[in-house]
């Protein structure tokens, strides 16, 4: 049995771009990703979003705007944790991104988004997200640089998903 621990991943858009940020401590350094972090205890998973958001780019987003687009677990060889990852996007937002201690914020074309400086699984699910697709993904690692099985789906509803997975 694996201990699930709840995170939140949240990507901004606007019609020909992503935001993204560079992650520069931490789990996933100098990797470029979407914001986000841990669920705290007793906190709704998308008021998390909305909190990780601010902390590392200082954007302000509505929650009734964030859509839950994606769900991701990852496990690792050896470890007994799985990463529950809830993923958003939204192209409603307040404020100008900006650097802080944790991450970098850059806008991406979409045609120009830099796999080869993410982790090695976004290049697999991001296609589901860039055509607006649902998704469920499940990846399980050697380190952090080799995923030794994966599997992907496109899903019809994240209700029906969750309803079916509890
Ligand atoms: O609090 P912390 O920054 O450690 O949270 C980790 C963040 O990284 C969280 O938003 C979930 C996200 N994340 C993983 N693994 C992966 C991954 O393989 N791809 C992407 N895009 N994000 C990931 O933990």
């Amino acid at each position: 049995m694996f201990i699930k621990k709840l995170y939140t991943l949240v990507f901004i858009r606007n019609d020909a771009q992503i935001l993204l940020g560079l992650k520069k401590r931490g789990f996933g350094i100098n990797k470029w990703n979407g914001f986000g972090g841990k669920v705290e205890q007793n906190e709704k998973i998308i008021d998390a979003a909305a909190r990780e958001l601010k902390e590392e780019c200082c954007l302000n987003v509505k929650t009734s705007n964030l859509k839950n687009i994606g769900h991701l677990e990852f496990t690792f060889e050896g470890d007994s944790t799985m990463m529950d990852v809830r993923v958003f996007a939204t192209n409603s937002f307040e404020g100008v991104p900006s650097e802080t201690e944790e991450m970098l914020p850059k806008w991406f074309e979409l045609d120009q988004i830099p796999y080869d400086d993410m982790w090695l699984d976004d290049r697999l699910w991001f296609p589901y997200m860039l055509k607006g697709k649902l998704f469920y993904g499940k990846f399980h690692y050697q380190g952090f640089d080799k995923i030794l099985n994966y599997t992907i789906e496109e899903l019809e509803s994240m209700e029906s998903f969750y309803a079916k997975k509890k």
